[in-house]
């Protein structure tokens, strides 16, 4: 498990969070693509107000975790780290012109047009269940995130990846939306949605990713 305490690279996490949160947090993305890369790195854990002080403001502007560190260079945003840290690997973002930006829009795709709907089931289940407007609102909500499945689901068709038989950044990111919707049976709807997620998680890389993150919170 390429996690080091001297290592280069470092990214941030929660050092605890509820049950429920636990393998979904966004620092999960950064460690498997440092798994695939096979990177060391190590992490700088939260704790509670961490993310209002001046010198992590300073690093990521929402107080959100993960950032990206190495040898004085910072970066925020999951997707942003993910695509820099795929530079360097010509499998997970193609070195043709065509194939890396197909791999960018699938990278957008995933966190503008179906993570903010997975996000809006996700924040009604876990957050506002005992509401009233949320009991009304949730029916709509999943016949929103169903429309979009099913345009993802078209779209992959009978291909492995998003990118044909390559996994590549954008499958890892399209997983770690899709995983959003894990207390649902949403995906299980669109088998090939499923078998897709299955076959991405089913890789060693993120494995240890998730034993690596659950372990940090085990560890408080
Ligand atoms: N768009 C950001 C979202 C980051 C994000 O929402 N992080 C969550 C953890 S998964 C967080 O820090 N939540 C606490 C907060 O927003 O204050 C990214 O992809 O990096």
């Amino acid at each position: 498990m390429p996690i080091d305490p001297d290592a280069a690279i470092t990214i941030s996490g929660f050092a605890w969070v509820p049950d429920f949160a636990r393998g979904q947090v966004r620092d999960l993305r950064v460690r498997w693509i440092l798994e695939e890369v096979g990177l060391f790195y190590r992490t700088r854990l939260l704790k509670q107000g961490d993310q209002d002080t001046p010198e992590y403001r300073a690093l990521q502007p929402f107080g959100q975790v993960p950032i990206f560190e190495e040898n004085g260079f910072v970066l925020f945003e999951t997707g942003a780290i993910v695509l820099h840290i795929a530079e360097r690997s010509e499998d997970l973002l193609p070195a043709d012109p065509a194939a890396r930006a197909r791999v960018v829009q699938w990278v957008i795709a995933a966190l503008n047009s179906i993570e903010p709907f997975a996000m809006n089931v996700a924040n009604i289940d876990f957050f506002y269940s005992d509401q009233e407007w949320a009991r009304l609102r949730r029916p709509g909500a999943v016949e929103l995130m169903r429309r979009r499945l099913a345009g993802l689901s078209n779209a992959l068709r009978d291909q492995a990846y998003f990118e044909g038989e390559r996994f590549t950044a954008a499958d890892l990111i399209m997983t770690g939306v899709l995983r959003v919707l894990e207390h649902t049976k949403l995906i299980d709807g669109y088998t090939n949605l499923s078998d897709f997620k299955a076959r991405c998680e089913g890789r060693p890389a993120f494995a240890k990713a998730l034993a690596s993150q659950i372990a940090d919170f085990e560890e408080r």
